[in-house]
């Protein structure tokens, strides 16, 4: 797949100033995301040697100094003159927009990013960036910086020296320490777990590469981790399915490639209902799905029904089953490599390439028959078609009990509604929707809300836990009709999203062990039913404080023991402090001002960025294998922070994320 290409090949364009007026532009935000995607624009360019077999491992290590170090051990970034420009290969790739090579459209990179301008972006936004090439057994060195000159101008990512031959050595490859710009950067601050999260599911999506991470920030706690996965994508399946009963092992792995695209797919079917889809292209996550999991699906069905007909499984009299039907209870990956990729969807996260369809399906077509029809894999093969005409059979029966429990609902809706204190204004894309734990705290949230805009409706007790329950057993649940109802907007398949009739559902509930437990089965059944909801970002939740800090009448809320040995120190002697137990404790006039009023309060938005992540914490959270789940809960003791849906949301004190 590699072609050689030398330092003449390098496109020129632009310059660095482009991308300080703009950073947003090139890596999105200048916050939390913006930061860590300075990192994965580095760590593409190692990947890519990688993936084209010069390399084989990839490491990452954050420094003292919140700098950060990314080494491969490839070829090295070529270190000759560009003919046109007169400077080295690494200086044109550090200063150079557009420096893409023949990245843009040819042969060398599949990564997802900047394709190829990466690494000058970074420059443009950092401080500093040292850059250290082994090749040939020496060692080469260049530095770059943005300081602001003598006439007051900043200057951006300009070498301090030309590339220069600083030793020897028998290493090969490249590595590169940055830091960005705090002049740029809300925060310079790094999260481990999320970089750490990152390069498994790299390290998943690219069999056989070794990613290291090194954390050296604190002296006492160092923090480091490997990942290499020989088995790929089927490795991943396997974890994700870890909480679950497995039908059959290994899981089916399926590759190969059409017209220049890659296609990698692994599946394997467990014994529950809910069906587990991640797909990816040049190891970007396509969260709204696209061309190839269309095909991907088209496939599935159509091969899987060819098969259960010969296998005299199902007769010719009998209708075919439905994609669904297969699908139930399967986790899949789907990876693709391929050139020019097109996002599309309100996210950006769905591709649009119409040939990744029929590569997707070719593939499928070219494996999957043969693997099912050699007879060592029959067992597999029918485990598959019997699960298959199970889940039709009891889609059947499933199909007339909701329009039973539908008619029940209907029926139903007047004394569940009254439940729901409603607001009086009418645009639903300012409505709030608070969804409170226990009759107390809703009373007061009642009281304390502004009711031109904020409808409460409390819950009593704990609603039924829908993971691994089907649709009609969640009809039939009070809890859950009422949000149903509140909500407006159906469920499943029936799912509306223009029917919302709030444009923010906010979960409140306690900051004890039950609350946590109260909104984990919330957002299972959001996530499960309502998925919508929370990809386009209308699920949140609300933040309590945890203390009241009072001297006389000045009155301070903390959010967070960090916060309230702040407000303590600042406070001196001869305060009061209350420990809020729960909601209940507060009285209207608290609660609105701490956790209602938009003006002050701190929402945390779910999201879904990283929804493999999720779906493995939602299955091991409320699933059915006890020890497994006990063991996290322990590891995360604080409930307020750090569950299955929210230590992914973005959190921003003090404003809405
Ligand atoms: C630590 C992060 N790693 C990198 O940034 C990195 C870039 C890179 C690379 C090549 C090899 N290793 C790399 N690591 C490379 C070498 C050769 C051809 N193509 C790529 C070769 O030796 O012929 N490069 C990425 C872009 C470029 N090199 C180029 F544009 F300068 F060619």
């Amino acid at each position: 797949m590699a072609k050689e290409y030398g330092v003449g090949d390098i496109k020129v364009m632009e310059g660095l100033e482009a991308v300080r007026m703009r950073p947003g532009m090139y890596i999105g935000s200048t916050g939390m995301r913006g930061l860590h995607h300075m990192l994965w624009e580095i760590v593409d360019n190692a990947v890519d040697e990688a993936a084209n077999g010069y390399a084989d491992t990839v490491s990452v290590t954050i420094e003292r100094d919140e700098s950060v170090t990314v080494e491969d051990n490839g070829r090295g970034i070529p270190v000759g003159i560009h003919e046109k420009l007169g400077v080295s290969g690494v200086e044109v790739v550090y200063t150079q927009l557009h420096a893409g090579g023949k990245f843009d459209n040819d042969s060398y990179s599949y990564s997802g990013g900047l394709h190829g301008v990466g690494a000058s972006v970074v420059n443009a936004l950092s401080e500093y960036v040292h850059v250290e090439v082994y090749r040939d057994g020496r060692i080469y060195e260049q530095n770059f910086r943005s300081y602001v000159d003598g006439g007051g101008k900043l200057q951006c990512g300009k070498p301090v020296a030309p590339l220069a031959e600083i030793g020897r050595t028998r290493k090969q490859g490249t590595k590169v320490t940055f830091l960005p710009d705090a002049r740029v950067f809300e925060t310079l601050h790094m999260n481990y777990d999320v970089i750490s999260r990152r390069m498994r599911e790299l390290a998943y999506l690219n069999r056989g590469i070794c990613f290291k991470l090194f954390d050296k920030r604190e002296w006492g706690n160092r923090k480091e981790a490997e990942y290499k996965f020989d088995g790929g994508i089927s490795d991943y399946v396997r974890y994700l399915n870890e909480e679950k009963t497995a039908l059959y092992e290994p899981p089916i792995h399926i590759m190969g490639q059409k017209d220049g695209i890659q296609v990698e797919v692994a599946f394997q079917h467990n014994d529950g209902y809910a069906e587990s889809i991640f797909s990816y292209v040049n190891n970007i996550p396509t969260s709204e799905g696209g061309t190839h999991e269309t095909g991907f699906k088209a496939a599935f069905t159509k091969i899987l029904n060819d098969y259960c007909r010969k296998a005299e499984l199902l007769k010719d009299k009998d209708p075919s089953l439905s994609g669904e039907d297969f699908r139930e209870g399967v986790t899949v990956i789907l990876s693709l490599k391929m050139h020019s990729i097109q996002f599309e969807g309100q996210t950006k996260t769905r591709l649009g390439n119409t040939e990744a369809r029929p590569a997707v399906e070719t593939v499928m077509t070219e494996q999957l028959i043969p693997y099912l029809d050699d007879l060592k894999n029959a067992a597999t093969a029918n485990l598959i078609a019997e699960k298959a005409l199970k889940a039709a059979k009891v889609r059947e029966t499933a199909r007339k009990a909701k329009n039973m429990a539908r008619e029940k609902v209907k029926l139903e809706n007047a004394p569940l509604v009254g439940k729901l204190s409603s607001c009086t204004g009418r645009d639903a894309s300012v409505n709030e929707l608070f969804i409170v734990e226990g009759d107390s705290a809703g009373g007061s949230a009642k009281m304390g809300r502004d009711r031109r805009f904020q409808a409460i409706l409390p819950l009593r007790g704990k609603p039924l836990n829908v993971e691994k329950k089907r649709l009609d057993q969640v009809l039939a649940n009070d809890e859950f009709r009422s949000v149903i109802t509140a909500l407006g907007t159906g469920i499943g398949e029936d799912f509306t999203l223009s029917s919302l009739k709030y444009n923010k559902i906010i979960i409140l509930s306690d900051a004890d062990q039950d609350g946590a437990h109260i909104r984990a089965i919330l957002l299972t059944f959001f996530y499960r039913y309502m998925k919508e909801l929370i990809t386009d970002g209308h699920v949140y939740i609300g933040q309590p404080p945890l203390y009241k800090v009072q001297k006389g009448k000045d009155i301070q809320y903390a959010y967070s023991d960090h916060e309230l040995s702040k407000l303590t120190k600042a406070a001196g002697k001869g305060y009061t402090l209350q420990r809020y137990k729960g909601l209940g404790e507060m009285n209207p006039e608290q609660l609105w001002a701490t956790t209602m009023n938009p003006e002050h309060r701190a929402l945390i938005r779910v999201d879904l960025e990283d929804a493999a992540d999720v779906e493995h914490l939602v299955s091991l959270l409320m699933g059915d294998k006890v020890a497994p789940r006990k063991e996290y809960i322990s590891e995360f003791a604080n409930f307020n922070k750090q569950d299955a849906f929210a230590q992914r949301a973005d959190v921003q004190p003090g404003k809405e994320a």
